[in-house]
């Protein structure tokens, strides 16, 4: 709490300072750490992400211990939804992370992917003064006024895992996974498998306006609009779950069954209710079926499959990012140097059988080293 109150008391002085026609600055915005660079062990930032050219925010520059009072470090942390089986691991990983032992009180809202909950959500974090705020944003679309009265309060705000399109300087720092990359790498993949051989795609999308389908997408497409030998048969949103991909594959079955070769599915649950309907409608898929299975985000489950030969290529998109955010708010809480913008590391995997340069072949031991 020492941090918070000296916070305001510094907000107090900025507005007196303004008032009394000094200027200096705007040193009440909370911008990412100017001598922060992105993490040296990462790929390029996506196009949204935060740059790490900023002065250091004015009130995390606060006395370094912790709970110096002997309190804990309160987070909110306004997460998308329970829509997927990344999301719940997600979640897990952030209440087994800020925990009261580790010095914390976290508050989880999960926002069942509804916008206007979300924003309610981060505004209850600001009306209770919480010390950090750490948005999961459902869409990149709509955050400027009450990142303001984040600002305005003087609470530092992470967004995490998505990204959002307000400009940089209107949050702290960012943690993420760059999902362009995933695209990129999932039609890299493709390519490399088919080699020159037709392709007629049907592409199972997540949430409409969320950051990591933007991503997905644009990375794929990237690379597909090199390839005059696929075709985009069609692409619609199944919103990141099971029962939204087996309703969007039923309805492309009725459209297109006969005319493709890949589907595409934009998460792991979206990829089990695509493989329900192709079941039920006696297509098969695989390594050993007509059809080229391709998922995102490699949780176990989705990694059984693909040792299974069931899904081709499954490219990892990593919810554990608890630990990352933690150290983020730590350093600002103890006034250091933090990292305006940190890409959590991704990789892919493809079934026995394949070998290729952009992904692992799935054994055993990779599944059992898969926690979530
Ligand atoms: O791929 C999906 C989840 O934002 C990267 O959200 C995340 C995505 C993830 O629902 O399963």
């Amino acid at each position: 709490m020492l941090r918070k109150k000296l916070a305001v008391l510094f907000a107090a002085a900025m507005v007196a300072a303004t008032v009394a026609g000094c200027g200096g600055g705007d040193a009440q915005t909370a911008a990412p750490a100017a001598d922060a660079a992105p993490a040296a062990d990462t790929a390029a930032p996506a196009e949204t992400a935060p740059a790490a050219d900023a002065a250091p925010a004015a009130d995390t520059a606060a006395p370094a211990d912790a709970s110096a009072d002997g309190g804990l470090i309160s987070v909110g942390y306004a997460q998308v939804g329970h829509e997927s089986d990344w999301r719940t691991a997600n979640t897990q990983n952030y209440q087994n992370t800020f925990t009261a032992d580790n010095g914390y009180e976290l508050q989880l809202v999960d926002c069942d992917n509804d916008n206007a909950a979300q924003l309610e959500a981060v505004r209850n974090f600001i009306g209770q003064e919480l010390d950090y705020i750490v948005i999961a944003p459902i869409e990149t679309a709509g955050w400027d006024t009450v990142l303001q009265e984040a600002q305005d309060a003087g609470i530092p705000v992470i967004i995490a895992d998505r990204e959002i399109d307000a400009d940089a300087s209107m949050y702290d720092a960012w943690v993420g996974t760059n999902t362009k990359n995933e695209g990129i790498t999932a039609a890299n993949w493709l390519a490399e498998y088919l080699d020159g051989k037709e392709a007629n795609i049907l592409v199972i999308e997540g949430t409409v306006g969320a950051s990591a389908t933007l991503g997905r997408t644009e990375g794929f497409n990237e690379v597909a609009s090199s390839h005059s030998e696929w075709k985009i048969l069609d692409s619609q949103s199944g919103d990141f779950t099971q029962a939204g991909g087996q309703e969007v594959m039923e309805s492309f079955i009725k459209s297109y069954e006969g005319q493709f070769n890949v589907v595409v599915c934009q998460n792991d649950n979206e990829a089990y209710g695509a493989m329900d309907a192709m079941d039920a409608a006696g297509i098969t898929y695989g390594v050993d079926g007509d059809v080229i299975l391709i998922s995102f985000d490699a949780t176990h489950d989705g990694l059984q499959y693909t040792l299974d030969g069931k899904i081709n290529c499954n490219v990892e998109c990593n919810p554990i990012q608890a630990d990352v955010v933690a150290s983020v708010i730590q350093a600002m809480h103890s006034g250091s140097a933090y990292e305006a913008t940190t890409l959590v590391n991704d990789e892919a995997f493809v079934a026995p059988g394949i070998t290729s340069q952009y992904a692992t072949t799935m054994t055993d031991e990779v599944l059992a080293g898969r926690a979530y």
